[in-house]
């Protein structure tokens, strides 16, 4: 096909600009030049000012138990109906460019383009929030982005402004909690759980309303990274997770998740000790179990990463007849913010609403007429409503259309916090001891880690204060680890942490990870000498798992395996660290091994494995490399010659090795 111009003018040359001569002065008059130019200059649009960084796919929810009891939103009465969706998984404080591995939340934006317009749930990987009322939002995002003077630290919550803010926010505790948990250093998008994290509302045909907490489960179920894994993906493949969700649905194997309500009504609210609308507070899947309610399955990449994933804009207002909100007074200020940041954010016009990623794929008219950006040509001379000079205009339907719930509410006007809103540690102490052993010391390291980075020392003292409130051994686990002996500041509570509240075994992630490789990736390391037919074998017992199979080289043109024919690589070593794979393999002979020996980034790829607790298949051929490596012998270190693939397949299956860690990082 010709190259046009914008106006479809077909260009002669594109390698050169119009000049006076061969090397004369160019010409203003060089419109091809100036046009292509000038939209270049202008390619880029502000970042989200939060969620910046993000993937997103198409796919489908699929309707498997009809909710029809409590909804009467279209796309929950037909067992088996799929609708479309398009979903964007993203980091909150990185900007656009950062890395896929910081310490943050997740973001999980599902739009659905029901038959009767869009319906967007904009939740999060974690299911509770860090602020009660929306208010405190700017001040949340600046305290925990880069501080303002210096543009430092990006991505991070590791310093001072963030732990400032949330050590004067006592509502903050629960959500601490969760942020320094392994939640926020997912293994994949496609192995994070998502949530509603406000109460909604839905009404049925007879207009009853229903409250609901919305939740995703993964089908891969619940994995995570370990924290110096974290740090080490972000410099070795910032894209880790990006790549992750594309090559998964490239290969055809869809992620999938599970929805399911928590439902219940105003009677079933009254009876907890906190407030169902106070968005720091979740309710426990013991209390309340989960209703299933469909699948979602993510089958698509998108064509255009900049028109689709980038322009897409999600909106808390966007629901559809039988769902509605409530008065969670972060969901109200929710509700404003998000149509007013994609105005600046999508062209500074009110028409964004048109791109093909945003539109609704059921019939949409009215008489909101021009602005920026207009894409639609409407016709006739009736542009308001109502009109009679025209037959046939579109007019309000008071059965079909959205009616808002009529809850009763009244009162003075006020700005105060319910005292129903008060108790901030009671959760955060559920929290942390609904946890394994494995994970709560990873909770203890993380504030470690991010106090550490905190230089203002009373700050430091006034989070173990908010700490010493959830609970005492807590805050002195911490304080041991900065060095900080008995400095723990006192902060005052009018409500002390409840310690009677049921532990939520469904908060753990180890404690209900799947023993799966499916959607996993196995490492080999080969060098010359490797026995090829043994790669092979590995090679299709582990796709036959589920997982990937990569082979890294010293060179990535291959090795010579054993029969004299090459051994394709996917990585080289020194692009290919063990910190990419969840199990690896060692396919080397005794010379390989003494050669890859003294290289210390041979050296890192083992100890590494073997400090983030994976399963390490070896060959006897390699144990020069394992000793160098200080690889001590458990039951993950599993030998894979002579057929005994199958054995290190099913133990990497089960996961990391948490018996090991305590060897490789001492619990304080
Ligand atoms: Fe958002 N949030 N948010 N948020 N949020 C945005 O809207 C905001 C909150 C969430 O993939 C912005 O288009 C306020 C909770 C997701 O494009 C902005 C408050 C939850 C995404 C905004 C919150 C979320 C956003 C920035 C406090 C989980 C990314 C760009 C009341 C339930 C969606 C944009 C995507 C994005 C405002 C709190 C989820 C500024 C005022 C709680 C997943 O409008």
């Amino acid at each position: 096909p010709n190259l046009t111009t914008n106006q479809g003018l077909v260009i002669a040359d594109d390698e050169n600009q119009l000049t006076v001569g061969s090397k004369g002065p160019v010409l203003l008059e060089d419109f091809i030049y100036r046009e292509k130019i000038n939209h270049f200059d202008h390619e880029r649009i502000p970042e989200r000012v939060v969620h910046a960084r993000g993937s997103a796919a198409h796919g489908y929810f699929e309707l498997t138990h009809s909710l029809s009891d409590i909804c009467k939103a279209d796309l929950f009465q037909r067992v088996g109906e799929r609708t479309p969706v398009f979903t964007r998984f993203s980091i909150v404080g990185p900007n656009r460019g950062g890395s896929d591995l910081y310490r943050d939340v997740r973001g999980f934006a599902v739009k659905h383009y029901t038959k009767e317009g869009n319906w967007d749930v904009a939740g999060n990987n974690i299911p509770v929030f860090f602020i009660q009322d929306a208010m405190k939002f700017p001040d949340l995002i600046h305290a925990q982005k880069q501080e303002p003077n210096s543009g430092f630290p990006q991505g991070q919550t590791a310093h001072n402004n963030f732990w400032d803010f949330v050590s004067l926010t006592p509502e903050s505790t629960n959500m601490l909690m969760w942020i320094m948990s392994d939640r926020t250093i997912p293994r994949s998008y496609t192995m994070m759980e998502g949530f509603g994290v406000h109460t909604f509302r839905l009404v049925n045909a007879s207009g009853k309303s229903t409250y609901v907490k919305f939740h995703w489960r993964p089908k891969l179920g619940l994995q995570s990274v370990i924290w110096d894994e974290a740090v080490k993906i972000n410099g070795a493949d910032p894209d880790y997770h990006r790549k992750d969700l594309w090559n998964s649905i490239a290969a055809g194997k869809f992620p999938e998740w599970g929805f399911y309500v928590q439902a219940f009504d105003e009677d079933f609210a009254k009876k907890f000790d906190f407030d169902v609308l106070d968005a720091t507070k979740l309710i426990p899947e013991e209390i309340l179990p989960l209703r299933p309610v469909g699948r979602m399955v993510l089958d698509r990449n998108p064509d255009n990463f900049f028109a689709e994933t980038e322009q897409v804009a999600y909106c808390p207002t966007h629901v559809v007849p039988g769902i509605d909100f409530t008065n969670d007074p972060l969901l109200q200020g929710r509700l404003f913010s998000y149509l007013d940041t994609q105005i600046t954010r999508l062209g500074g016009g009110p028409n964004f609403a048109q791109l093909p990623i945003n539109a609704p794929r059921c019939p949409m008219r009215n008489f909101q007429r021009d602005g920026r950006m207009q894409m639609m040509i409407p016709k006739g001379s009736v542009n308001y409503s109502p009109s009679s000079l025209v037959s046939d205009t579109e007019r309000e339907n008071p059965k079909a259309g959205f009616n808002t719930f009529p809850s009763h509410d009244e009162g003075d006007k006020l700005r105060i916090r319910p005292e129903s809103f008060g108790d901030h540690y009671s959760q955060a102490r559920q929290f942390f001891y609904s946890q394994t052993e494995t994970e709560q010391n990873h909770i203890i390291y993380a504030f470690t880690f991010e106090l550490s980075k905190v230089m203002a020392k009373p700050v430091r003292n006034r989070v173990l204060g908010q700490l010493n409130n959830v609970d005492p051994k807590i805050a002195q686990r911490v304080a041991a680890n900065l060095g900080s002996g008995s400095m723990i500041d006192r902060v005052s509570t009018k409500v002390p942490a409840r310690t009677n509240l049921k532990l939520s075994p469904a908060l753990s992630i180890i404690g209900k990870a799947k023993p799966t490789l499916e959607g996993r990736m196995v490492g080999c390391l080969v060098d010359d000498g490797t026995n090829t037919q043994m790669i092979s074998s590995l090679k299709a017992a582990t796709l036959k798992t589920g997982a990937m199979f990569k082979v890294i080289a010293p060179k990535v043109e291959g090795a010579k395996g054993s029969d004299g024919q090459v051994i394709d690589a996917d990585f080289q070593l020194a692009g290919g660290p063990s910190v990419l794979f969840d199990a690896v393999i060692l396919a080397l002979t005794p010379e390989a091994a003494q050669r890859l020996a003294p290289q210390p980034v041979a050296v890192a790829f083992v100890s590494d494995a073997f400090s983030h607790l994976k399963v390490i298949g070896y060959t006897p051929g390699a144990m020069a490399l394992i000793q160098k490596a200080g690889v001590v012998p458990d039951a993950g270190i599993v030998e894979v010659s002579g057929g005994m693939g199958d054995a290190f397949l099913a133990q990497a299956a089960k996961g990391r090795i948490w018996a090991r860690e305590p060897q490789v990082r001492p619990v304080a």
